[in-house]
């Protein structure tokens, strides 16, 4: 039986009750994953497509295997409790920039809201440059996975991806879509820009997932 989303939820509190307050001071000492070095300045690293869209026109399209598609607008993104998170951000191509000041809605709220069906077990990101990448759905409960609309207290300008973009600092940043138009939720797994191109479905920075090969098939299940 695949897990349901609930199910999937109260796994993920478990594991996080389980590892307790420390976990942020854990990973504190051995704070910088394998392979990386830290950088002072976050680069701006994309397609070179940097879509303006103002906060009155953008839209988030949220559909696919859940029980409620939705289409939110900036007045819906702001009617979620707001929430900040401090986070390192690692890039494949070896960058990490530690300590970025992220704004925005957990995602966690996002899937309480269309509650995704049973089977659903794969996301896929499409920003509007015409990016795309998957994940887990579980990527999203992961603490500090946001919807981001700031960053270090300002509003996130386009060249970070705003007005939206996925931040889930858990995982490379390339899973972190800029620009984000829509999300899918999937039974089976869709690759993305860079996945078709040979880079991982997971992408953990800590066990240096960076190309397709070292994945576990049925991740975190
Ligand atoms: N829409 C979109 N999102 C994207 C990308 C992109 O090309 N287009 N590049 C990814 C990559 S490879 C990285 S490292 C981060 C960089 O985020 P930053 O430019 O805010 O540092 O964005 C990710 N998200
Ligand atoms: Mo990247």
């Amino acid at each position: 039986m695949p897990k349901s989303y609930l199910e999937r939820k109260e796994a993920w509190a478990a594991k996080m009750r389980s590892r307790g307050e420390g976990s942020r001071a854990e990973r504190a000492e051995g704070r910088l994953p394998p392979g990386q070095h830290t950088v002072e300045k976050l680069p701006v690293l994309d397609l070179g497509i940097h879509p303006e869209i103002a906060r009155d026109d953008w839209r988030l399209e949220v559909g696919g295997l859940v029980e409620e598609e939705v289409e939110l607008d900036w007045a819906a993104m702001s009617a979620f409790p707001q929430t900040e998170d401090v986070s390192d951000f690692h890039c494949v191509t070896t960058w990490s920039r530690y300590d970025c000041r992220w704004g925005g809605v957990a995602f966690g709220e996002l899937l309480d809201r269309v509650r995704p069906a049973d089977g659903a077990r794969f996301v896929l990101f499409t920003s509007f440059d015409g990016y795309t990448t998957n994940l887990a759905l579980d990527a999203l409960l992961a603490p500090g996975a946001l919807l981001a609309t700031s960053l270090d207290g300002e509003p996130l300008p386009v060249r970070y991806g705003g007005p939206v973009r996925a931040l889930i600092p858990q995982l490379y940043a390339w899973k972190s879509a800029k620009f984000l138009k829509r999300i899918d939720f999937l039974a089976e797994q869709e690759l993305g820009y860079w996945e078709k191109r040979g880079y991982s479905d997971t992408a953990d920075p800590w066990l240096e997932e960076r190309f397709r090969g070292a994945e576990v098939p049925g991740w975190r299940d």
